[in-house]
């Protein structure tokens, strides 16, 4: 089979992966549905769609509804449906995801997908508040862990002076080791440009951050429209609401998809692969030239990282930062190992 490069499904995010994962799905047949996830709302996806048969040919993409009993989806998603709509025959192999923990209360183990395959993670801080570097070092570690590229957006530019923006913007770099940081204003339109180069060929992007930094009315800006809303809701108002307008695949000019998703007030790690050694690669870094191996970088002798805290090249609050996420992944990784034991 081979697959024409500028039809509406390769401008859907479509690869020659997921192409290969199909024939592996059981009775595969020609008037099947094959379609990526846009939204979910009480039990159904709704999703863009062409049949298989029409996978190779340059056509125009419908929008159906499946429910998503038994099938674990989230928006990105592509998925095999039953030409009836009945139901999903298959969620395909995700490229990327980004993952956190349903609740942070320690009450539920739960993963919770945000999005799937997607090729870059914005990280949406406001630049109207001070710098939260902290935040960010977790935003990064969960971006990094969802296999897309992590991109760092300072928003509000409009906001704030120039001596505040390039405070705000120093810090955020040097936080972000080599991630690239782009200041924009959504209101004047300052810095968009270069966000939409990430958008072309069909790239998708979630946009994460927490509730009120601009990523909904980025998302209107970078789009054209206001399929998102904006500016309505409080933190403490969340619960009330219903999740239908939580998170959205949106349609980008530039034929790229934006994932806006939900606000939250602390993002929880879920597992990961390599996430911390990535986002504190300058930790792990130094840690190569303490004297122990299994160094915690405390009290032990020879310690290159306390070394490096005592001539000011790292913030202490740095390493207490990573020693935290550390600290939760473990206690996470503990309760995982425990559920799969009771589960025997
Ligand atoms: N001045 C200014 N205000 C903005 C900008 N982006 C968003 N806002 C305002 O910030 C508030 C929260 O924006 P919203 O997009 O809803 O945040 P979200 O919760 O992250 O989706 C709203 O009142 C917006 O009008 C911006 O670039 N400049
Ligand atoms: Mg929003
Ligand atoms: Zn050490």
């Amino acid at each position: 089979m081979k697959v024409i490069v500028h039809n509406a499904l390769s401008e859907l995010g479509w690869n020659e992966t997921f192409l290969r994962a199909l024939p592996e799905s059981v009775n595969l047949s020609d008037d099947q549905l094959v379609g990526r996830v846009k939204r979910l709302d009480r039990g159904w996806s709704t999703f863009l769609c062409v049949t298989v048969g029409e996978i190779t040919a340059t056509q125009t993409l419908r929008e159906c509804r499946v429910r998503n009993i038994g099938a674990d989806v989230a928006v990105g998603d592509w998925i095999l449906v039953t030409p009836d709509l009945e139901r999903i025959v298959k969620v395909l192999p995700r490229q990327s995801r980004l993952v956190r923990r349903a609740s942070s209360d320690g009450t539920r183990n739960e993963a919770q997908t945000l999005a799937a395959n997607i090729n870059f993670v914005f990280l949406v801080h406001g630049l109207d508040t001070a710098p939260n570097e902290r935040r960010l070092e977790r935003e990064l570690v969960l971006a990094f862990d969802s296999g897309a590229q992590p991109v760092v957006v300072l928003t509000k530019s409009d906001a704030a002076s120039a001596s505040a923006i390039s405070e705000a913007q120093a810090i955020m770099v040097a936080t972000s080791l080599g991630v690239r940081v782009h200041v924009v204003s959504s209101v004047t339109g300052d810095g968009l440009t270069e966000l939409r180069d990430y958008t072309r060929d069909g790239a998708t992007i979630a946009v994460l951050g927490a509730s009120g930094v601009g990523k909904s009315t980025l998302v209107n800006a970078l789009t054209g429209t206001e399929s998102q809303q904006t500016g309505a809701t409080r933190e403490g108002d969340n619960k009330g609401r219903h999740t239908t307008t939580a998170v959205d695949l949106v349609a980008l000019p530039t034929a790229g998809w934006l994932i806006d998703t939900p606000g939250v007030r602390a993002v929880s790690l879920w597992t990961s692969g390599h996430g911390i050694e990535r986002a504190f690669k300058d930790i792990f870094t130094l840690a190569e030239r303490c004297k122990f191996r299994d160094c915690k970088h405390g009290t032990e002798p020879a310690c290159a990282v306390q070394e490096a805290i005592g001539t000011g090249a790292l913030d202490a609050a740095r390493l207490e930062s990573m020693g935290r996420l550390v600290e939760e992944e473990a206690v996470l990784e503990e309760e995982q190992a425990r559920a799969e034991r009771d589960a025997r």
